[in-house]
């Protein structure tokens, strides 16, 4: 799955320790200020996809699979699962490899993209820092030549050095720093990601903490990797930021974060500065249209701890859904929580909130999801063109979003509040946003016509400072939005998925890999569909000609998953 694959996707980020606790387990009540397990599963995710599907996501974004660091330390569990200690082995907190493997399955069988989180900055190891720390706990990586030499707080965005080369973590939870330069290391994690990718059909990554990799890593484990990946660069600097998106593909948007976050917490946000953003990412980063774009994670403020104003998270959040750039939107953004992170109270437990279907948020983020995908489908130009800024208000900023000789999506986003009295944004520069006197739009998220007047202007009326998103009424049939006649749903792509085996050195022992690789129904040659149906008839794995065999339960997954995506297809 390449950039262009995952741009026609949005992504719905789970953290697994905290998103869904499986039927029949007992837990006790959640207190994210501990930073202990609350007990979510891979199970738990996996009876919860129709939440996630209802929403209309295509893609979802989990925690990092790999074994942790197993002990609390004065820094807490390793619940996020960034404390990785053993490569080659999954994270026993989280279940099973058969749950896992399940929950992966029907992902794709529903149609559903993947990415994983992984890490290849660091190590976990419990501290305090001392000259005789036992290395020989991690995996592969048990030496300490495989590590830079330790030094503290590896986090000063002003130094390259201290960024790239100091340990992460705190005193009880060491993050010992790989030392991504040495070629050993390099081709250690080439040949560890290339077996996570294949064994477990993986369709893309998040890379965390890349920013504490230097950016030369990162093309070659690209071309290992060979799958799309965001990483994270958490920084202001939009210079850091688009280095990245050069060496690895994308980015996960922090600088237009920072920028987002100030415009639309309040009246007093900069419009004009959140433009000025857009423009200089636009000019600096690989691809604006392939950055994942988000208002909340793990590791930042939820939105809702800035303001709790329902207007203003609905113009973050649509403006997230209708821009430039692959939405991402974190577990519990949808039912207005409201956690910080000094504690991280931004990972408290979903279930705490039944996974209620019928929150406000939840129905808006349905409605943009199903909105873009019908948009997409029907322009194929739309998601790969930036928007233009077409006005720049006090408190109020539009876009027209579309290629050359398509209907734009005009967007209209303000910062006012929802006790703000209705006013209207005049967007009258006909060239910009490509409407003539008469043409009928639609808002979408009032569910309201809109005709453009006779002098050529768009009037969008902001009410209860919502959001507008405006599109030509006649090109929303059989969106399903708003009830518009002629409703039908838009399904959502089907994947085929190919199974293989194939054999491999690791650690100096012939080792047989099962893949399970994913790819669009439309990429996939016919004689690989063929193949997935013969197989399913058969009973045989396919395979390659270096295959010397099949793992039963691979074997089982494999031709369960050609058999049931040649079935939906
Ligand atoms: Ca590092």
């Amino acid at each position: 799955m390449d950039a262009e694959a995952w741009r026609n996707r949005t992504i719905y980020q789970v953290l697994t320790d905290r998103f869904a606790i499986p039927e029949g387990k007992e837990v006790e009540p959640c207190d994210p200020t501990i930073g202990i397990h609350c007990g979510g599963t891979w199970r738990g995710i996996y009876e919860h996809l129709d939440y996630i599907q209802n929403m209309n996501f295509d893609a979802i974004w989990i925690s990092p699979i790999v074994a942790q660091m197993p002990q609390w330390t004065s820094d807490g569990e390793a619940y996020p699962g960034y404390w990785q200690q053993s490569l080659y082995e999954i994270n026993l907190a989280f279940g099973s490899e058969e749950d896992l493997v399940q929950l992966i399955d029907e992902i794709h069988k529903r149609g559903m993209l993947v990415m994983l989180d992984i890490v290849v900055n660091h190590m976990a190891i419990p501290g305090p820092p001392t000259d005789d720390l036992d290395y020989s706990i991690m995996h592969p990586f048990n030496k300490e030549e495989y590590y830079h030499p330790y030094c503290a707080n590896g986090y000063d965005d002003e130094d390259l050095t201290n960024l790239q080369n100091c340990w992460l973590g705190g005193e009880g939870a060491l993050l010992a720093d790989l030392d991504t330069e040495s070629e050993e290391v390099q081709q250690m994690l080439a040949l560890w990601i290339r077996n996570q990718i294949w064994k477990y059909g993986i369709d893309g990554l998040r890379i965390d903490a890349a920013m504490n990799v230097e950016s030369e890593f990162f093309p070659s484990f690209m071309k290992s990797a060979d799958i799309f990946a965001t990483a994270e660069t958490y920084t202001e600097h939009i210079e850091i930021a688009c280095e990245y998106s050069h060496a690895i593909g994308s980015v996960l948007n922090y600088p237009l974060y920072f920028q987002l976050t100030y415009a639309f917490e309040g009246p007093g946000g900069d419009m004009q500065n959140l433009a000025d953003t857009i423009k200089s990412i636009s000019e600096k980063c690989l691809d604006p249209t392939t950055l994942g774009n988000f208002a909340e994670n793990h590791d930042v403020v939820r939105f809702a701890n800035h303001t709790q104003d329902m207007a203003a998270a609905s113009n973050i959040i649509s403006y997230i859904m209708t821009h430039d750039g692959i939405p991402v939107i974190y577990y519990g953004e949808e039912q207005h929580l409201d956690g910080g992170t000094e504690p991280y109270t931004n990972r408290a437990a979903l279930w705490e909130t039944k996974h209620d279907q019928t929150a406000p948020l939840y129905k808006l983020i349905a409605n943009l999801n199903l909105f873009r995908r019908h948009v997409s489908r029907n322009h194929a130009g739309y998601l790969a063109t930036e928007s233009t800024t077409i006005d720049v208000g006090k408190g109020t900023i539009a876009f027209a979003k579309g290629a050359p000789d398509d209907p734009k999506v005009i967007t209209v986003f303000n910062n006012q509040g929802a006790d703000a009295s209705d006013f209207k944004v005049e967007l009258c520069d006909t060239k910009s946003h490509g409407y003539s006197a008469g043409d009928e739009l639609f808002d979408v998220i009032a569910c309201k016509s809109n005709t453009v007047s006779d002098n050529g202007c768009i009037e969008a009326w902001v009410s209860d400072g919502e959001p507008v998103v405006l599109f030509k009424k006649s090109e929303l049939t059989g969106s399903t939005l708003c009830d518009i006649e002629g409703a039908s749903d838009v399904e959502v792509e089907p994947v085929y998925i190919s199974s293989t085996t194939w054999t491999t050195e690791m650690s100096g022992q012939l080792t047989v890999m099962h893949s399970a690789t994913t790819m669009p129904l439309s990429d996939a040659p016919s004689s690989v569909t063929a193949t997935a149906t013969a197989t399913a008839a058969t009973g045989d794995s396919t395979g390659s000609a270096n295959t010397i065999g099949t793992p039963p339960r691979y074997a089982m997954f494999t031709i369960a998953t050609a058999f049931l995506i040649g079935s939906f297809w």
